[in-house]
């Protein structure tokens, strides 16, 4: 990975010498600086500062992550026991951008971490992480020992009065662990349910303690943020939104992968220079431009920047950015089913819509994908969708599992009609 300190902070540790292994590296390319100057600073002028920033949650909803930490109730009155949880549960379909940066770069998460702990005034903080994620688990659990070691985590932090300990935190598994109140509860031991909200995690999370979940690249953020200032950090995105950002591509591309770009980098860049554009013979049909929770875009918005509220724009959600490519000799019929199938296998059971509706959806699309499909199917998956949709759940997983279902019903009708008139999937 060829990467500019300057414009590449999230990568700029990751090379052939990283700082995976080796604190001594991370130290001499600036690690921890930014960690050692919020330490002189008051709590609630890191909240200020990352709010100026203007960065925005990167774990999939975009919300502005200083604005979330200003909810936490801070001052004398407010309760003594303050949590932060780091949601490193990356699960969702064709997203690998966080396991990257805990393998490659621990440091980086811990450092951003223990400054947005700082932030809310929190001296515990768990690290929720994928279960299958083995050697990031080995590696941030080796860089927390190096960490406390070196007295930048621990009791009395460089000679001070304030203490940090980060614990980490495995999943047993279930992508419904990454939404952050089920998130909670499992942590707390309990069965992995969403909560109601409100309240928000802010204000009761964690054993009912004020709480703020951000995502891992989230807290890759914070560091150079704090060590280089909110008007540096806002110029690095090319668009409206701030910030740099890892971007993925999945999908039959020449060269797929992850890599960090600037915010408003627009589809067709990252699809056609970075991921090589389509692998020879294939043309691009659609793309999820964040994960499999998004709606699909057509070829023409290839020219829509990767910002939230373009994408918003465009019809879709930028999600957690990694965009997956949809080429015209891959069944449509067969990828939405793919991915109806892991959300109702991922499914808590705990609202009907999601419990009952997505298997139902996938018996349809199963039917259809087999050549034994009816047109009336076609309104009762839209009807579905419509059901599974915002507001009639508790979390954004059955809304999520909807976005691709129904936008797919949309862009790309003629093919589900057509493997019901054929009777067979077109593809095969
Ligand atoms: C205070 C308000 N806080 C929103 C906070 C809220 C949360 C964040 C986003 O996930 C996508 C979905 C999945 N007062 C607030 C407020 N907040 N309004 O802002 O909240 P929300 O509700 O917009 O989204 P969400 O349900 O948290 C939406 C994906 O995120 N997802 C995330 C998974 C993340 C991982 C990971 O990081 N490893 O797995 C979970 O469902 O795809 O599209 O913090 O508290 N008025």
């Amino acid at each position: 990975m060829q990467t500019n300190p300057l414009t590449n902070p999230l990568t700029k540790n990751i090379g052939p010498h990283n700082s995976a292994t080796d604190i001594g590296h991370y130290r001499d390319n600036g690690g921890y600086r930014g960690w050692r100057k919020a330490l002189d600073m008051a709590p609630k002028d890191i909240v200020k500062l990352v709010q100026d920033g203007g960065l925005r949650g990167r774990g999939g909803a975009g919300f502005n992550t200083g604005l979330k930490w200003s909810f936490v109730p801070s001052g004398e009155d407010s309760p003594a026991v303050k949590y932060l949880v780091c949601n490193a549960d990356e699960m969702e379909p064709g997203t690998f951008k966080d396991r990257l940066l805990m393998e490659r770069d621990p440091h980086l998460l811990l450092e951003g971490m223990a400054i947005a702990a700082y932030a809310i005034e929190a001296r515990t903080a768990y690290i929720f992480i994928r279960g299958e994620y083995h050697l990031a688990a080995a590696r941030l659990q080796q860089a927390i020992a190096e960490a406390t070691e070196q007295g930048l985590l621990g009791s009395n932090i460089q000679g001070g009065d304030y203490s940090l300990e980060i614990h980490l935190h495995r999943s047993a598994g279930n992508y419904i662990c990454g939404e952050e109140t089920a998130l909670l509860n499992a942590l707390e031991g309990r069965r992995a349910v969403p909560r109601a909200k409100p309240p928000f995690p802010q204000v009761s999370g964690l054993w009912g303690k004020p709480t703020v979940v951000n995502n891992v690249e989230t807290f890759c953020n914070i560091p150079h943020l704090i060590d280089m200032g909110a008007e540096w950090y806002r110029s690095l995105g090319r668009g409206e939104d701030a910030g740099s950002k890892l971007f993925g591509v999945s999908g039959k591309v020449k060269n797929p992968g992850t890599w960090e770009l600037p915010m408003g980098t627009p589809v067709r860049e990252i699809i056609e220079q970075h991921a090589g554009g389509m692998q020879d013979g294939l043309q691009l049909k659609g793309f999820l431009p964040g994960g499999g929770s998004t709606d699909f875009l057509g070829p023409e918005h290839l020219d829509v920047p990767m910002d939230y509220d373009a994408i918003g724009k465009a019809g879709s959600r930028m999600g957690t950015g990694t965009i997956i490519v949809l080429d015209d000799h891959t069944c449509p019929v067969g990828l939405v089913l793919n991915l109806s199938q892991f959300f109702a296998r991922e499914s808590c059971g705990w609202c009907t819509p999601c419990r009952d509706g997505l298997p139902w959806v996938v018996k349809i699309l199963q039917r259809i994908e087999s050549g034994e499909g009816r047109l009336e199917d076609l309104e009762l998956l839209r009807e579905q969708a419509g059901r599974m949709g915002p507001g009639n759940t508790f979390c954004a997983l059955a809304p999520g599992a909807a976005e691709p279902l129904q936008s797919a019903l949309k862009l790309f009708e003629q093919d589900f009609v057509d493997h019901i008139e054929k009777g067979c999937c077109p593809f095969a």
